[in-house]
């Protein structure tokens, strides 16, 4: 890709990194950590892939896009605000009594959201059974969806899966969210998945393996989807990405997983990413 089109992803992913931060901070509570490792796939897929119009967000010839980590809820606000959805001001209310950014995505609330999440396991459910209406109604639209790798150890992933490749769903592209930790510390102390890529092959989908935070290797990976239409199998990308990125003191740190920064932290990390935007808008 162009130099300048991957300063305008970077920028956007810097700015949905500082309204992460900003809604979780408000909050006093939430998800930071897995937000910040999901951003750029999320910015990638909103800036440059998904057809969807934040003037008409029901069209149903949209793609559609389900988050099935869903406490990474302020990833895909800050998106959405970003792109028009809402005012993007509306952060700062995230998790309040009243306000439709709730801790988890809510379909019935929320411009936008497609599909209400949260209970690990079941978005990636749903996610299948949207690609299979979509060939049933004979449509064109793609699913996108984002997992957890922790949310892996789900059995319902499981079950997912082996849905999608036996109605042969290549119309639905599924991103795991490869940052190495869940709530309690590292996925391989937890419970480890082994390797993925011959699991979700061995499941009946095609598979590639991505840094997860770069807009080459994104697009690369969306490019191969995109390519394998048609095949009859459905389309994993395992994304290697890092929990807490673009924040010094929360990468790769499970203490951030589901807390929210001091006024002290928050001030350093507003500082670190008001910099970041700071040298790209420059
Ligand atoms: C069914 C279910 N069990 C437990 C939880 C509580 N929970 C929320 S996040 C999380 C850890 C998820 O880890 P991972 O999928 O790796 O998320 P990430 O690292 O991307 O934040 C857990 C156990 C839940 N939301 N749903
Ligand atoms: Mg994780």
């Amino acid at each position: 890709m162009e130099n300048a089109e991957r300063k305008e992803l970077e920028l956007f992913a810097a700015k949905m990194r500082r309204w992460i931060v900003e809604g979780v901070y408000c909050a006093k509570s939430g998800h930071p950590g897995g937000s910040l490792s999901c951003t750029d796939i999320i910015c990638y897929l909103y800036n440059k892939e998904m057809k969807v119009d934040p003037q008409n967000p029901k069209d149903p010839d949209r793609d559609r896009f389900v988050l099935s980590k869903g406490h990474c809820a302020p990833a895909l606000y800050s998106a959405l605000g970003l792109k028009g959805f809402f005012d993007i001001n509306e952060m700062k209310n995230l998790r309040k009594i009243d306000s439709f950014l709730q801790g988890h995505p809510c379909i019935e609330h929320t411009p936008g959201i497609d599909m209400s999440t949260g209970s690990l396991g079941q978005g990636i459910s749903a996610a299948t059974g949207m690609a299979l209406a979509a060939k049933l109604d004979g449509k064109d639209y793609r699913v996108f969806s984002v997992l957890g790798d922790g949310e892996m150890q789900e059995g319902q992933v499981w079950e997912a899966l082996m849905s999608a490749a036996h109605n042969k769903l290549d119309n639905i592209c599924a991103f795991v969210d490869h940052n190495g930790l869940q709530i309690d510390g590292n996925v391989d102390d937890v419970m480890s998945l082994g390797d993925i890529k011959a699991k979700v092959t061995a499941f009946g989908w095609n598979a590639v393996e991505i840094d997860g935070h770069d807009f080459d290797q994104i697009e690369g990976a969306l490019k191969a989807f995109n390519e394998n239409r048609g095949s009859g199998k459905p389309f994993f990308v395992i994304a290697n990405t890092h929990k807490g990125r673009g924040v010094s003191f929360m990468t790769d740190n499970a203490s951030w997983h589901g807390s929210a920064p001091k006024e002290e932290q928050y001030n350093i990390a507003v500082g670190e990413l008001d910099a970041k935007i700071k040298e790209l808008e420059g």
